[in-house]
């Protein structure tokens, strides 16, 4: 992230492993906004104003708020109209860290063809921020990068090798990305937590048409 000024740029923040995927999900099921946090504590304190509190520390729920980071925690009707307040242990920091970016847009291979299709129609320069974990590299945002490398090939100029690497393992991977990312990092970490269900749903590409967009420090779906 140092490397770049994001103030020209549409930043795309993916965190496939689950907090985007959450968060697609959860506008996807009629939530009204949701408020990144990267702070635990500036996150509970919205309990009080009426927010749901959602999120998560090394995978496992924080005791006391409403709901964790698994996508199935998303899909009921009594999210409908509600207003989220999340934070994550990498998802919330990356959107926090591309805070100051011209436009910020959240993205997973749930909305895959819509985030797709709206830089496709949107402004150039286009950063795509891969949270990781704890500021180290995993594969599954990477093989997002790439899906949105490879899908867009016609149309962009990278600036480094960085994007051809990841659609290099896209397309080394998009067949079977379950088997892919079977001696992942983060795959083995959630495993152990026995959430598999979620790790197979985030990786199925376009079950929802929504790109949830950040404005006036909160996410929303136009
Ligand atoms: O770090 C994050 O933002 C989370 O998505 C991690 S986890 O999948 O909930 O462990």
């Amino acid at each position: 992230m140092h490397l770049y000024d994001v103030k020209d740029r549409t930043v795309v923040v993916v965190d496939i492993l689950r907090a985007t995927s959450c968060m697609v999900t959860a506008f996807a099921h009629g939530v009204e906004c949701i408020h990144p946090f990267a702070d635990l504590s500036a996150c509970k304190a919205m309990k009080a104003k009426g927010f749901i509190t959602s999120g998560e520390r090394d995978g496992k729920k924080v005791d006391g708020f409403d709901r964790g980071n698994s996508p199935f925690e998303y899909m009921g009707e009594d999210v409908r109209d509600k207003k989220i307040a999340f934070t994550t242990t990498n998802g919330t920091q990356a959107i926090e860290k591309a805070l100051g970016a011209k436009k910020i847009i959240i993205g997973s291979f749930l909305n895959l063809s819509s985030v797709i299709k709206y830089l496709l129609f949107g402004d150039n320069n286009v950063l795509i921020i891969c949270a990781g974990w704890k500021g180290k590299v995993n594969l599954e945002d990477t093989l997002f990068a790439g899906a949105i490398v490879e899908k867009l090939r016609n149309h962009i100029e990278p600036d480094c090798d960085a994007p051809l690497a990841a659609q290099y393992l896209y397309n080394l991977a998009k067949d079977d990305m379950m088997g892919f990312l079977s001696n992942s990092s983060h795959v083995k970490r959630l495993q152990r937590l026995n959430i598999q269900k979620d790790i197979e749903f985030c990786l199925t590409p376009d079950q929802y048409s929504i790109v949830p967009v950040m404005k006036d420090g909160k996410l929303t779906i136009t």
